[in-house]
């Protein structure tokens, strides 16, 4: 009896330590994308003087919530299982200005050599039924371990400011009402939905008439003086963001 203990709590060690490994390949999988993602941001701030990502988020799905989506999907319950049916284990959740960034960046992104592209889906084209709007990319990245390489999957939802909002209530509406939302608010979600595509246009035409008018009115390069030594010179403005 004593032994069989022994046994169990020897062979429950052994799972703790696989699970706790398997789940830190997925946080190293996300630093490693999120510092993909701030490369990106800080040479888009330095070099075009304007920044296509308003904040990021991310997180690691919880063991319980991960039990649950391959009990919901019917998966056999095992790592190596996980780790191929479930692919949003590793979340990252970029919110941009506008529509236009989400391509910029979602192409960015997998045009990285060592990214590869397991699948995207454009509910920003085709919205869900109920409205919800997003770019999701499921992403692979190569983790090197101290002994060998993983590739791992992490899923990129890219979105505006306003599509993330909408999606924000509705999660807290769908929770509020256990699932079973009242047919108005459903509605009225589906339509809050169409007005957040409609302002999404709205902002984007104005930012592209801004920028035309920025282009022709300015030259260039904007010259900024500097004094070394009491003389005076003068650099690109994009010089000195840059150094
Ligand atoms: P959490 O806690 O946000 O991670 P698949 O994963 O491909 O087998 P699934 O789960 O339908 O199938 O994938 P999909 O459609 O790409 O959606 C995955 C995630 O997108 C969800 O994660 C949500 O975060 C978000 N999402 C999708 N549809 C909706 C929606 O109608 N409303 C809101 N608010 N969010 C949505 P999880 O796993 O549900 O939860």
């Amino acid at each position: 009896m004593e032994e069989k203990r022994e046994l169990s709590l020897k062979h429950m060690r052994i799972l703790k330590t696989e699970l706790t490994r398997f789940l830190m390949t997925y946080k190293f999988g996300l630093d490693e994308l999120n510092t993909k993602i701030d490369i990106l941001k800080q040479e888009f701030q330095y070099v075009h003087d304007y920044n296509p990502i308003e904040h990021v988020k991310s997180r690691i799905k919880t063991p319980e919530s991960i039990l649950k989506k391959i009990y919901r999907k019917g998966y056999e319950l095992s790592l190596p299982s996980i780790k191929e049916n479930i692919q949003d284990i590793a979340g990252i959740r970029i919110v941009c200005s506008f529509v236009s960034d989400i391509y910029k960046l979602s192409e960015m992104l997998q045009n990285q050599k060592d990214i590869k592209t397991i699948k995207c889906k454009d509910y920003i084209k085709n919205p869900k039924p109920n409205g919800y709007q997003s770019l999701h990319l499921i992403l692979q990245v190569p983790v090197f371990m101290s002994d060998r390489v993983e590739d791992i999957c992490v899923e990129v939802q890219i979105r505006t400011i306003g599509m993330d909002f909408w999606a924000s209530l509705e999660h807290k509406i769908y929770y509020k009402y256990n699932k079973e939302v009242p047919k108005h608010l459903t509605d009225e979600l589906r339509e809050a939905a169409i007005s957040v595509a409609q302002l999404d246009k709205k902002m984007e035409n104005i930012n592209k008439a801004v920028n035309s008018f920025k282009e022709a009115d300015n030259p260039e390069y904007e010259l900024q003086e500097i004094f070394i030594d009491d003389k005076s010179f003068y650099l690109p403005d994009e010089f000195l963001r840059v150094w």
